[in-house]
């Protein structure tokens, strides 16, 4: 059907809401991975972004507060942030939309009522709905081999739903070696505290069975805003020579994810990490010196996100993706957003939902749709205004590509 001024804002958002999606990064996880699939009420009220909000404003100690039991944190934050204060950080407001869309009555305040209407289903039929609510196609889990919990459950092979990919984690031997390499040997890799020739090979032996085990479709890693290769450290050694070529052998994408400043403040635990801003150049100096590799990249500060979308301009084995974290707020996102489109096109991946709670799809991707589809239907607007002629056959295929098949064509391109 032909696009024009009248129809163009209630086409486009139709075909954002039916586009199915590639939530290409999450931590979520399936039912068969039992005390790490998280979900419900309190999950949700506990995230970490809503508890480092309630610790700004309340002053019991940190280590109190990480003391009481979930459902206590959770009612301590509904009341902080709910009852006694209008919910308008994009966390709170988050938690409302997901309720509104499980169909309860945010204005009732029940909180009883809101634990138990998840408890009325099984985790495969909560899954179900959610994803089938969410529309999400496919999404990738975050795969920590050197997460005990995790490795157990890789061992028994757990039955993983389809819709659940794998990527595979590797913060701990990146950024930590020294401690790493004692789990390795436990694991039953050879790697000593020097990184030997016999070392390398058995980091790139680890790297590809747990690439096969989980069929991890990419390598991830986050870094801090210092994050450079210009060292001889055995973060950069472990990237050059292990990394980067089994990533080449097995055609998978190494992601990461730069500019996070781990525990800031440790006595939030998971809400205690902050961002600074990093420098372009090391992923210049990757996307050039390994150009036949591919790195999937995001960046925490703002600033760092204009120079990655000029950068990503250069070099074609540099796919950007997401609002990571402290961006996936809708000022930045339509910023951001704005600009790769008119730098990129329709060349880039706009949003995951970096959820930790199965719930939190809900109204991660409501959020992030209603900003993408008000630039969409802006620069839409100028090709009108210019007298191309669109139709929205033309626009479900550029959609498709933003929110799934730019993913998929990466992951199959061959350098
Ligand atoms: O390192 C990451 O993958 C981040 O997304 C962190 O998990 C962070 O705590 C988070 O959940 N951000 O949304
Ligand atoms: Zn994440």
């Amino acid at each position: 059907m032909k696009l024009n001024k009248e129809n163009i804002i209630k086409e486009i958002t139709s075909i954002v809401n039916k586009t199915e999606i590639y939530d290409i990064h999450t931590h979520l996880y399936p039912e068969g991975f039992g005390e790490l699939m998280l979900y419900g009420f309190d999950e949700m009220i506990t995230y970490h972004y809503l508890i480092a909000e309630t610790l700004r404003i309340i002053d019991i100690p940190y280590s109190d507060f990480f003391a009481m039991k979930k459902r206590d944190q959770a009612d301590l934050i509904y009341k902080t942030l709910f009852i006694e204060r209008s919910p308008l950080s994009e966390s709170c407001r988050g938690v409302l939309t997901t309720l509104k869309m499980l169909g309860l009555n945010i204005n009732s305040q029940n909180t009883q009522e809101y634990r138990e209407f998840t408890s009325s289903f099984s985790a495969k039929e909560y899954t179900n709905l959610v994803l089938e609510k969410a529309n999400i196609k496919k999404l990738v889990m975050t795969n920590d081999p050197f997460n005990n919990i995790e490795r157990k459950i890789w061992k028994y092979k757990p039955d993983i739903d389809s819709r659940f990919k794998s990527a595979l984690r590797l913060d701990f031997l990146i950024n930590d070696f020294k401690s790493a390499r004692h789990t390795m040997l436990r694991m039953g890799y050879n790697v000593t505290s020097t990184l030997t020739g016999l070392t390398k090979r058995e980091i790139k032996r680890f790297l590809h069975d747990w690439i096969v085990k989980t069929n991890s479709l990419y390598m991830a890693i986050s870094v801090p805003p210092d994050f450079t290769l210009l060292e001889n450290s055995s973060r950069a050694i472990i990237i050059e020579e292990c990394v980067l070529e089994v990533s080449y052998e097995l055609n998978v994408p190494l992601a990461l994810m730069i500019g996070v400043k781990r525990q800031t403040n440790p006595e939030l635990d998971l809400a205690g990490d902050s961002c600074g801003k990093a420098n372009i150049e090391t992923i210049e100096y990757l996307c050039k010196k390994f150009n036949k590799n591919k790195f999937m990249v995001t960046m925490l500060s703002r600033e760092n996100q204009h120079e990655l979308t000029i950068l990503a301009r250069k070099y074609r084995n540099l796919f950007i993706f997401g609002c990571w974290w402290f961006l996936n707020n809708p000022s930045l996102i339509k910023e951001i957003t704005t600009f790769r489109t008119e730098l990129l096109g329709l060349s880039y991946m706009p949003q995951h939902s970096d959820a930790r709670i199965l719930d939190q799809l809900l109204y991660k991707w409501t959020h992030n749709k209603d900003i993408i589809t008000k630039v969409l239907i802006k620069k839409y607007n100028k090709l009108l205004d210019v007298g191309w002629e669109l139709t929205t056959e033309k626009i479900e295929e550029d959609v498709n590509r933003l929110f799934y098949k730019n993913f998929e064509d990466f992951l199959n391109l061959k350098l």
